[in-house]
Formats: C-alpha cells, structure tokens, sequence
C-alpha cells in the first residue's frame, strides 16, 4: 500500500534522479575502450545493475531470487555447455508439431517452420527485436519442457571471435562446442562478394564432433519446395573477416552507443540503408553474425533457424538489445516502423496492441507483453 508520505519521497527522488542523470548519449567512450570491449562490457554491467534495481522495485511474479541469467557462452562451465548441446540433440529427436508441413520432422524443425512464416514481417521492420526475443524464450521453453533442460540459453559476443573464429570456444568442434567448421571447399560460390567479403573456411560438410550426425531436413529457400522433404548435412562456411568487418566489439559496442532511439538502434543494427546512420554499415552486426557462420542452413535468410549456432547469434541481438533498453528504460519501450520488410509492400506502423500469433507453439502475444525481458512472459536478464 502507497502512503502519501512515500509517493511525496518518491517524487523528490525522481527530482533528484533528474538532476544527477547525465543523458546517455553524452557519455564519452575512448576509441581504445571501443576496441578492446571494456566500453561494451561496461554497457552490459550498467544495463545489468539498472534491470537488477527495477526487480528491486517491481510487484511483478518475476524477482531477484527466480530471475534467470543469460550467459556468454565462454562464461558456462564446461558440463553445462554440453547439457546445452544434449538438450538441442534431444530437440532434434522429439515429433514436430505441424503435421502438414511435410519437411517438419522433428522439434527443432518447427522453428524453422514459424520463422519462415513470419520472414517477411520480423525482418527490417517493427517486430525485428521482439519477435526474435520471443521465438528465443519459445525455444528455450521447448529445451526445458521436452529436454529437462534447466539452464538458460546461452549468447554469443562475435567480437571475441573475430581474431580467428576457427578457434572459437563455441565452434572448434570440442565435445563443449556447437560443433566445428564444414569441410574445406575451394572454389565455392562466395554469395557476401557482394559486401567485399573474403571467402570462408570451410563451405562442407561438418565431418566430426557435435551435430555431425544431424540430418537438416527442410529448406534451403532457394529449393523448388523449400518446405518439402530435402534432408542434407549441415554445412559451415566460419568466416573471420566477416566477423572482424561487420561483427568486431568495436561495431557492436558503436551500435548500442549510436542508437539515439528504436528507430536508428534497430536500423544501426541491421543496415538499413534507408537510414543515414546506418547506410555505410554493409550488412551491420546482424548480417556480420549470421555469415561469420554461414553455409547451409547457416546463411539462409529463411531457414536459419535449422543452424544450432542460430539461437546464440540471436541471443547476442536479444542481449544487445536488453543492454540499451535498459541503459535507459524510461525512454526505450517503445517500437518503430512497420509490418513489412524494409516497408515492402508499403504498410501500416505496427502498434504496441498488435499481437504476435506463434500458435500452436506458444500463445499469441500483444507487442506490448514482449519489450520487457522481466516481465510479461519473461523472466531473464543477460549477464
Ligand atoms: C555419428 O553416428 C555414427 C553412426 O551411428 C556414430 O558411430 C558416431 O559416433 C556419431 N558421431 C557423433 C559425433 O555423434
Ligand atoms: C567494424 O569494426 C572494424 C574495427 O574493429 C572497422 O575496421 C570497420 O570499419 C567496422 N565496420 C563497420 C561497418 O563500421
Ligand atoms: C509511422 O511512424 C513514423 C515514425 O516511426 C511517423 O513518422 C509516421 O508519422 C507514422 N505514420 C502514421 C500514419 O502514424
Ligand atoms: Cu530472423
């Protein structure tokens, strides 16, 4: 119960607040701090702290104690990464849920099926941030509820990487990675050209180690029936200059730095070069982490979601996407653009009341529901 006497304090701690605040954007970072990630680190324990004190204050069924802790993937002991694995291979064995999607095999396909669906709305649009924070908490509720998984799922920093992403803890190929590189091809079709790309590493198969055994079922986009039947192996393309181009801690840690507000943060994040700030930006730290891994199903726009690696690339986006909500959450709930890709065709703004339909994988949510990762369906905040 609020007394007068509390609401009369609480006012003159706002007053207070306001007076101290130094507005975000003024916070001067040194270029060294820019490339070494201390700035970016230091985002992430602010981001952190600030989430923290807002538990501290909420009614919400969401607490400090039953809070759960996202993770780079570096930060988890050995044994749980592997039960994160076990937990994505159990996935892959459990029965789809649409029956009438004759390439949906199993569990783990499902997602790509909804992710399909909604590809031409959650990209480039409104939803990008909290349609991909959704379809990730929809994910790691099937790892808890069909694979007894009981962490959480983990992220991916790609600038740590970028030096030499083959020797990455998350994909060398040890029993504690999502599996290494694809077979060496050379000569292989080279699609980030385009972005003045080098080639990558790998472009075959995954010969040995995690998901070497794992049949990717549906896909690719470019097929005559994408949706069909097509079982092949994964393959990999691992790609450090794309990485250390688009993906390094200096171009994540200027994305969150120079995303004035929804509009530009979602634009810096992506490209989209219909905005200034974002136009020199080639394919941006989204783009950068997808083809850093590349292949197929890794470098399909669409059926991205069949690559393990997915959900810890998305992961990072949701993170980043946690850190500046949170570097100044009274002024970044809100969303902006509309429900179309790069607005084509031409459509309406998306509202807060419009609503996400994952059925039958998870219930339909209002936009609104999904902006905040301590409230709502959510319960998590990134480390
Ligand atoms: C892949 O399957 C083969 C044959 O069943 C098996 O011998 C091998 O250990 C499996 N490899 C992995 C990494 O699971
Ligand atoms: C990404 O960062 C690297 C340095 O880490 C820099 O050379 C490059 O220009 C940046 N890329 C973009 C698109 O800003
Ligand atoms: C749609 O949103 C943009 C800003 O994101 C705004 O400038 C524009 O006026 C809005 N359009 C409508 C019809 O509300
Ligand atoms: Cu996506």
């Amino acid at each position: 119960m609020k007394s007068l006497g509390n609401s009369v304090l609480l006012a003159a701690a706002l007053l207070l607040c306001q007076a101290v605040a130094v507005p975000f954007a003024a916070q001067e970072v040194s270029q060294a701090d820019v490339e070494s990630g201390k700035a970016l680190a230091d985002y992430s324990k602010t981001a952190f702290d600030n989430a923290m004190k807002r538990l501290d204050q909420s009614d919400s069924a969401c607490t400090k104690d039953n809070v759960k802790i996202r993770k780079e993937w570096r930060n988890i002991p050995g044994e749980e990464r592997i039960a994160y694995r076990k937990a994505v291979e159990c996935l892959m064995q459990k029965p789809s849920v649409f029956p009438d999607v004759e390439g949906a095999k199993t569990a783990f396909d499902d997602f790509a099926v909804l992710h399909v669906a909604f590809t031409p709305y959650v990209h480039n649009s409104a939803t990008f941030l909290t349609f991909h924070r959704y379809f990730l908490k929809t994910y790691e509720q099937r790892l808890e509820d069909q694979c007894g998984y009981t962490g959480t799922i983990p992220y991916w920093e790609w600038g740590l990487d970028c030096g030499d992403i083959d020797k990455s803890p998350l994909f060398d190929g040890s029993e504690t990675s999502m599996g290494g590189n694809g077979e060496y091809i050379a000569n292989k079709p080279n699609p980030m050209a385009v972005f003045g790309a080098k080639p990558g590493t790998g472009g075959g198969c995954i010969k040995k180690g995690p998901f070497s055994n794992y049949t990717v079922n549906l896909g690719p986009i470019g097929s005559r029936k994408p949706l069909g039947y097509n079982p092949r192996c994964i393959k990999r393309d691992l790609n450090s200059d794309i990485c250390a181009r688009w993906a390094s801690l200096a171009n994540t840690t200027l994305t969150v730095r120079d995303g004035t507000d929804i509009e530009i943060f979602q634009a810096l994040l992506q490209g989209d070069f219909r905005y200034k700030q974002a136009s020199n930006l080639g394919m941006a730290v989204h783009g950068g982490g997808h083809y850093t891994i590349g292949g197929d199903p890794g470098g399909d726009f669409y059926f991205s979601p069949l690559e393990p690696g997915f959900y810890l690339h998305h992961g990072q986006i949701d993170r980043l996407y946690f850190v500046w909500q949170n570097l100044d959450w009274e002024n970044r709930q809100g969303i902006a653009g509309t429900g179309t890709m790069m607005n084509m065709p031409a459509s309406r703004n998306v509202t807060l009341d419009d609503t996400l339909d994952f059925s039958p994988m998870n219930p339909k949510r209002a936009v609104k529901e999904l902006i905040d990762t301590i409230s709502g369906p959510f319960c998590y905040v990134y480390e």
